[in-house]
């Protein structure tokens, strides 16, 4: 059907029946965790899926194809260094040249939508990146959320950027920032800030029941929905704040830019938080995933009521006078 786009059978199947699919992004395999909790949390966050009830669709570029839906061989092939990290601007020449690549926020949600996707699972959407004023550094991920139509179930935005200005840039473009049980926009590693969320949500049905509305009424874009990191696996703000002001210093110094800078963040953060922020990531995933697939299944059910022959409300009869 399409040169570049090949969907998995069984994801293709549920999408045609209507039946709810998470997709899930393969950057932070390639290049948010190190190996082998990136190939074990991978397969952690499918079997979240799964277990609340929806199918998992891991996106990734692969032999210059968009692979939407993969296999654990695939998954660890992703785990591999020297995978490239596509986003958007990334997606010709990676497919043309017939290369792999991990597909950041922006590029799965590419993927999601051509797929027919409504729901995506990630740790962190990338945002608007500290010191903006000198380095003009906005991850793709804010454009795509404005123009491209699926939620993404996210722990927030991680504190090496800055929350204030990204979610500013999010009102600019129209996208929704939702907190799911919670007021305040979550911080990835800590639960709460105070920036206020334009709206709260306190169950998947309310959740999928604003998404048909925004997309019901044609309006383009995303919707980020946030999710705190469950309580106890939260990381103290003051320590991760100090480790973060560290690493972004010496990303300076070194002068790590462009696509590189938040791979490097990351791993920085790891090492200087001795590996707390590792745990603490793939625990907030997890739970991501979870509430996705919760998601997913409740967007599912309220498509097919709404598909429903509406027998009692409106009966095939004519009223009087017409
Ligand atoms: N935030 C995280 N972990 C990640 C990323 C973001 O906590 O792995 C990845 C996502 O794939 C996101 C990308 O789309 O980094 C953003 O990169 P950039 O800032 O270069 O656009
Ligand atoms: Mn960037």
């Amino acid at each position: 059907m399409h040169d570049f786009l090949s969907i998995h059978p069984a994801v293709a199947a549920a999408l045609r029946a209507n039946q709810p699919v998470v997709a899930l992004e393969s950057t932070l395999i390639s290049h948010g965790l190190p190996h082998p909790a990136n190939v074990e949390t991978a397969l952690a966050l499918e079997a979240a899926v799964r277990a609340a009830g929806a199918l998992p669709a891991t996106v990734a570029v692969l032999d210059g194809r968009i692979r939407v839906g993969l296999e654990a061989e695939d998954l660890e092939r992703l785990a591999q260094p020297g995978v490239r990290k596509v986003s958007r601007r990334d997606l010709p020449l990676v497919l043309a040249s017939g290369a792999d690549g991990a597909t950041t926020v922006a590029a799965t949600m590419i993927a999601a939508e051509l797929a027919g996707i409504s729901v995506f699972a990630t740790g962190g959407i990338g945002g608007v990146h500290r010191g903006v004023e000198t380095t003009l550094d906005i991850s793709a991920d804010l454009e795509e959320l404005s123009q491209t139509d699926v939620a993404v179930v996210c722990a927030g935005a991680k504190a090496i950027l800055d929350l204030q200005k990204t979610l500013e840039y999010l009102e600019t473009k129209g996208v929704p920032v939702i907190g799911f049980g919670t007021d305040r926009f979550p911080a990835f590693y800590t639960a709460s800030l105070p920036l206020p969320v334009d709206g709260r949500v306190d169950s998947a049905d309310d959740a999928a029941r604003m998404l048909r509305a925004k997309w019901q009424l044609g309006l383009k874009g995303g919707v980020v929905i946030g999710v705190p990191i469950p309580e106890e696996a939260a990381l103290d703000a003051e320590a991760v704040e100090a480790a973060i002001r560290q690493a972004v210093d010496e990303a300076e110094n070194q002068g790590v830019r462009g696509k590189e800078l938040t791979p490097f963040l990351l791993k920085r953060l790891e090492e200087l938080t001795g590996g707390a922020s590792l745990a603490a990531n793939r625990a907030l995933l997890l739970n991501n995933a979870r509430v996705a697939g919760q998601i997913a299944v409740a967007y599912a059910r309220q498509k097919a009521e709404m598909a429903l022959p509406r027998k009692v409300t409106a009966p095939n009869k004519r009223p009087p006078g017409y």
